[in-house]
């Protein structure tokens, strides 16, 4: 098939998601054409199935702001006609679904498809602003198939737009050849003692994020057992982060290594993954560390129940509540038999639950669908 993908190119769940899925429809021999502002960083090497066209925007004097979202939609229009899409599949609804929704306008006798999938923010975060809400409710209606990333969020999307358009679930995936458990002792001595263990956060330290709790839980963990902290990543919060590591007087505890490119063994070669947010709606990282046989411990917002079952491959609590994670990730940590047993049953549920392999036929599935004019 021939297949559009648009998506926010920078770090971040949503990015990583839409350019696994493009690499693997392409490896499958699709052709993919991602429209994007810049080369999605999980792009990696030329494939030659895999074509990146970038929005170029023009900034006029008459115009406050450079008009991208229109850019955005003369370009997908363009290559919907150029390379006779079948499918275009864009991640998040703004603006994306919306530029989707326009293009469409310009090429009214094409038959091409819009997919939507849903990530998160854009309806739990941005549509809780009056001035966005109608325009992403549009991009939502609008698609001709919406998918959403968790269960969590297929409830939320419906009950806040009240609306009866179905939404599917499908669950973000994990490369497990890719995320596997290693035993690095060399890394790990990068960064601890033999005797200590490594907590790992990695996100894009937004307010949802809630980066202090990760600092709460650390310094209560190692008051009882000697432990250094990862972070990984940038955003809003980092400044307020490194200050609170200084009030706590953990700067030789804690390492700021900023955004990394390979995520992989810096989970494998941590003990835990620690994800307190206030919103997730799945928390593809902790999926990732699951996958490496790495438990989570975090709270039980949204959709992380749903990846990270409590009491098996991690624990979760409510949100805010630092002295319960806490507790939990002392008595992962300091039990080698269960700590074992979450380790195996997180990396066996990535597997299981979340396998690339599967997730890429359930969007083919919905494209063949779609395509074929088959009632969904
Ligand atoms: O978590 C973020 O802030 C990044 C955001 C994104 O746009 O990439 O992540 C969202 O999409 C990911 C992929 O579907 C999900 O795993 C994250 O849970 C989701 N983030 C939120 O809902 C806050």
């Amino acid at each position: 098939m021939r297949i559009g993908i648009s998506c926010y190119p920078t770090v971040g769940g949503s990015g990583a998601v839409a350019t696994e899925l493009g690499k693997a429809l392409a490896h499958k021999g699709h052709q993919v054409h991602f429209i994007v502002t810049d080369v999605p960083f999980r792009l990696g090497e030329f494939h030659q199935n895999i074509f990146v066209h970038e929005v170029e925007t023009t900034s006029y004097p008459v115009l406050r702001t450079p008009p991208y979202d229109f850019s955005l939609a003369a370009l997908m229009a363009d290559i919907i006609s150029q390379y006779d899409l079948e499918v275009l599949h864009v991640h998040y609804a703004l603006p994306f679904a919306v530029s989707a929704f326009l293009a469409k306008q310009m090429v009214p006798d094409h038959p091409v498809r819009v997919v939507t999938t849903l990530h998160g923010t854009d309806v739990t975060v941005l549509a809780q602003d009056k001035s966005l809400y109608n325009v992403i409710r549009l991009g939502i209606e609008k698609s001709d198939y919406v998918t959403a990333v968790s269960n969590s969020l297929v409830s939320q999307t419906k009950e806040l737009f009240e609306t009866d358009k179905f939404i599917q679930c499908v669950y973000n995936f994990v490369d497990t050849e890719l995320f596997h458990p290693v035993n690095d002792v060399r890394l790990r001595g990068c960064f601890a003692q033999p005797e200590e263990k490594i907590l790992l956060h990695i996100s894009n330290f937004r307010k949802v994020k809630r980066i202090t709790d990760v600092i709460d839980i650390f310094a209560r963990v190692n008051e009882q057992i000697p432990s250094k902290l990862l972070f990984v990543g940038e955003g809003p919060e980092l400044p307020a982060a490194r200050t609170l590591v200084k009030e706590y007087r953990l700067d030789g505890r804690v390492r700021f290594l900023g955004n990394q490119d390979e995520v992989a063994p810096l989970l494998a070669a941590a003990d835990l993954f620690i994800l307190p947010s206030e919103k997730e709606s799945f928390g593809l990282v902790a999926l990732e560390a699951m996958a490496c046989s790495i438990p989570v411990v975090g709270s039980n917002a949204g959709g992380i129940p749903e990846v990270v079952i409590h009491g098996e491959t991690g624990y979760l609590a409510d949100v805010g509540n630092t002295e319960e994670m806490a507790s939990y990730a002392i008595r992962l940590l300091s039990d080698p038999e269960l700590y074992q047993r979450f380790a195996q049953a997180g990396r066996l549920r990535a597997q299981a639950h979340f396998s690339i392999h599967d997730k890429i036929s359930e969007y083919e599935d919905i494209y063949e669908r779609l395509t074929q004019g088959v009632q969904i």
